[in-house]
């Protein structure tokens, strides 16, 4: 765990971060309940063991710049401002969700106005997308920069290499965030590749390349800092690897059992958020009064969330062929 990154940040920001990763787990846990309730017809990925990863990115960006989240994304959707509402709503097919009842899928989770997009299906087809937003901030010379994510699986497909390699000879503004959880569904990292630590094939691309703990929220952040002022200052793209495992299955239908118990409780130990709120405890950072009204802030946005999505209407029929573009 980074040592000392705890002391260059204030209080506040510290329970900043704590809130969002509590926010992003207790939607992923509401949405889990209410799927099984059967008031979700949409999906659900899990997201245990990905909340440093995409909190501790997407917070460093500015009002402005875009970003590309994936399917393990929850928190940077929460971070760069999507309701927990709007996020019920999608998965219930109501129109107060993005795509307006269209998907209720994270597929059309995404919101321009927010510079979010939604992720294209087809791994790793997002990174090409976030790429040209980045080349399109640098062509019209504006100061902003793109971040996207893709996993493991995602990095052993053609337009991953094609996105890295694109974004290095353009010096695009854009940060690659490689979620390396070491499984693609069921697939085992060692399944994939040769190698343990993907960031080193930044080097054949000619841009940094690091590789980090994806469970400690602080390096998370302190390596997307430096990306990203190295891409503001012109100097082009970076690839972050950051290491953690899905601590669930795949979606909700896969109870993981193909990976080793040993493997799943070694990560387990490592939960991000039980990690950075004994950390926080510690540094006299956190105390129970402080963390229990976190809990309660957490809980009622949850509620207000789920009461707000189950209010939207559905979607007219007449509406259908609205918004279809082909
Ligand atoms: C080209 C393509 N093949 C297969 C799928 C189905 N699929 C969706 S997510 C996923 C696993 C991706 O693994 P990884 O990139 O490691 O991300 P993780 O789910 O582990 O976060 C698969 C196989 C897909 N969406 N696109
Ligand atoms: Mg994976």
């Amino acid at each position: 765990m980074s040592p000392d990154l705890i002391n260059e940040h204030s209080n506040e920001k510290l329970l900043d971060l704590l809130y969002w990763m509590m926010l992003t787990r207790g939607v992923d846990d509401r949405s889990e309940a209410l799927f099984k309730q059967g008031r979700f017809p949409g999906s659900i990925f899990s997201q245990d063991g990905h909340e440093a990863i995409s909190v501790g990115s997407s917070i460093v960006l500015e009002e402005g710049d875009a970003i590309a989240p994936m399917h393990r994304d929850l928190g940077s959707y929460l971070v760069r401002g999507m309701s927990p509402g709007r996020i019920f709503a999608q998965a219930m097919g109501r129109t107060g969700g993005p795509s307006r009842g269209r998907d209720v899928n994270t597929h059309g989770l995404g919101d321009l106005s927010l510079r979010i997009f939604g992720y294209v299906s087809h791994l790793p087809q997002s990174m090409g997308v976030a790429l040209g937003a980045a080349y399109s901030f640098l062509y019209r010379g504006e100061d902003r920069v793109a971040m996207t994510y893709f996993g493991d699986g995602a990095a052993s497909e053609g337009g991953c290499h094609e996105a890295l390699n694109l974004a290095a000879v353009l010096d695009a503004p854009i940060i690659f965030i490689l979620e390396n959880n070491r499984y693609a569904f069921s697939t085992p990292l060692e399944k994939q590749c040769r190698i343990e630590n993907l960031a080193i094939r930044a080097q054949g691309y000619g841009i940094p390349g690091v590789t980090i703990d994806g469970t400690d929220i602080l390096a998370v952040l302190d390596a997307t800092r430096e990306a990203v002022e190295r891409a503001r200052s012109g100097a082009g793209p970076s690839l972050i690897e950051c290491k953690n495992l899905r601590l669930k299955g795949h979606a909700i239908h896969d109870p993981a059992d193909y990976v080793p118990a040993e493997l799943m409780e070694y990560w387990k130990a490592r939960d991000p958020i039980e990690l950075f709120r004994e950390r926080l405890e510690k540094n006299g950072v956190l105390d129970e009064t402080t963390l229990s009204s976190l809990r309660s802030r957490v809980e009622n946005e949850i509620e207000e969330g789920v009461r707000w999505a189950e209010n939207s209407p559905w979607p007219e029929p007449g509406t259908l062929e609205e918004d279809v573009f082909a």
